[in-house]
């Protein structure tokens, strides 16, 4: 389970350890998971933040200090920078000392990655570039594409000079600086964590490092920003090849009849062992995502990496096939009950969630009457309803179930009297139970 964030609503205007007369003006791009934490936080420590959007109902939601997403205290501290003026949003940027860009970046169909968010948020900045600003890309992005939002700024500002063209005395510096935050704990890791900060020259990288030392405690490390990018990709797809690992073990250690989770405890009693948790599958915008950045960039050469993505993206039709061995078992069309929808405990993101993947497919192949329990929300996607989902309450859902799926360890979930589960069909796909 998450710790409780313990943030104190002006912790980040407490750290505050180094002002910048130089940065006055912030001016963050892409007001998601990321871009508006980050924002609060700065405004928190006592810059004029500009959030831009081109959300309009995220953009008005904000400016009434309400945040569109949910995070521990983030509805706290943006009610404050927004009443004390600090924040305000935007759907068009204007001019700013500094510039963060925090938009997606998806992949295409075929897993190439799509930079149409960069491109839009560089061409809609570079009318606000003035000589000695800092753009800061945080996205988390292909190798590469740090100096191609330069070249989109430099083809937008022929007027201006870019760090690709004169090196360190380039009007505008520009700098790659990958967010590493934890959904559920970003209010405590943006200003806990250390940084990587990657500049197309070294001069940029410092003055990327000069407005982060304002609101974090942890330290910033310079380099370049392809090792920047690469560094990001490198730390997601390791967790992508660990799990992928615990997720293999779960399937040959159901066939050789072996409890995993069990197997995992001993061998990790190992000093110098480690290994993480089995599950429904990988989700989530981050580890499910970017390693697909890797082997896009060299598909000979990363071969682990694929497979790593294969065995978890494998992971939800080997738990469809065990849950359709149930509804064989109990005969007739048994209720489903599918706790949780989100890609992982505590948190209300479905984003490339192998949980609602899963409850998704069971309704479409009527394999029962199908009931979905996410206590992060309160209406069902259109997805789950199209296919004959209902949203059910807890309680409600294990009373009436046959087959009890759990796919995400919320911490509701783990609370249930063992009694309730008598005599129904069990799948934990966490090792919760
Ligand atoms: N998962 C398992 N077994 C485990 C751990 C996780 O199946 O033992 C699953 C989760 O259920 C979930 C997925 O992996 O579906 C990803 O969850 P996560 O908690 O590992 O990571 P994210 O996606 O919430 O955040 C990751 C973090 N990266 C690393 O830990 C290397 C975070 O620090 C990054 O900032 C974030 O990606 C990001 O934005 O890239």
């Amino acid at each position: 389970m998450l710790d409780t964030p313990k943030m104190h609503l002006h912790d980040a205007a407490k750290v505050v350890k180094f002002t910048d007369p130089a940065f006055q003006k912030l001016a963050v791009v892409g007001l998601g998971y990321i871009g508006l934490p980050t924002a609060a936080v700065f405004a928190d420590a006592g810059l004029n933040v500009l959030g831009v959007d081109v959300n309009p109902a995220a953009v008005d939601s904000i400016n009434a200090g309400q945040p569109h997403i949910v995070e521990p205290n983030l509805d706290r501290l943006l009610q404050t920078v927004v009443e004390n003026k600090n924040l305000r949003a935007s759907l068009k940027a204007e001019e700013a000392d500094a510039f963060i860009v925090a938009v997606p970046t998806p992949f295409k169909d075929d897993h190439v990655p799509d930079l149409k968010y960069i491109e839009a948020a560089a061409r809609d900045i570079a009318s606000s570039l003035r000589p000695g600003n800092l753009v800061i890309l945080e996205s988390t992005i292909p190798v590469g594409a740090t100096e191609k939002m330069a070249a989109w700024l430099a083809e937008e500002r022929p007027d201006l000079t870019f760090p690709q063209q004169v090196g360190e005395t380039s009007d505008i510096r520009i700098a790659h600086c990958p967010e590493r935050v934890l959904p559920g704990r970003i209010l405590i890791e943006v200003i806990e964590n250390d940084r990587v900060v990657g500049g197309m020259t070294r001069r940029c990288a410092e003055r990327a490092a000069d407005l982060y030392k304002m609101v974090i405690r942890g330290n910033c490390h310079i380099t370049e920003a392809r090792t920047a990018e690469m560094a990001k990709l490198t730390e997601n797809a390791f967790r992508d090849v660990n799990i992928a690992f615990a997720n293999e073990l779960s399937l040959i250690c159901d066939r050789m009849e072996i409890d995993v989770w069990d197997l995992i405890k001993m061998a990790n009693l190992h000093p110098r062992v480690n290994i993480l948790q089995p599950g429904p599958g990988v989700g989530g915008h981050c580890i499910a995502v970017d390693p697909w950045f890797i082997v896009d960039s060299a598909p000979d050469l990363a071969k682990m990496i694929h497979t790593a993505r294969t065995v978890n993206d494998g992971k939800p039709e080997w738990v469809i096939s065990k849950v359709l061995d149930a509804v064989t078992e109990c005969g007739g069309k048994p209720t489903i009950a599918c706790l949780g929808l989100a890609f992982k405990p505590n948190v209300d993101d479905l984003r490339e969630s192998p949980a609602l993947a899963i409850t998704e497919k069971l309704g479409k192949l009527g394999a029962g009457n199908v009931l979905a329990v996410e206590p992060h929300i309160h209406e069902l996607p259109t997805e789950l309803t199209d296919a004959n989902v209902s949203l059910a309450d807890f309680d409600e859902a294990i009373a009436t179930a046959d087959i009890v799926l759990l796919l995400v360890d919320h911490a509701q979930f783990l609370k249930v009297e063992r009694s309730a589960l008598d005599g129904k069909i069990i799948i934990d796909t966490r090792g919760a139970w």
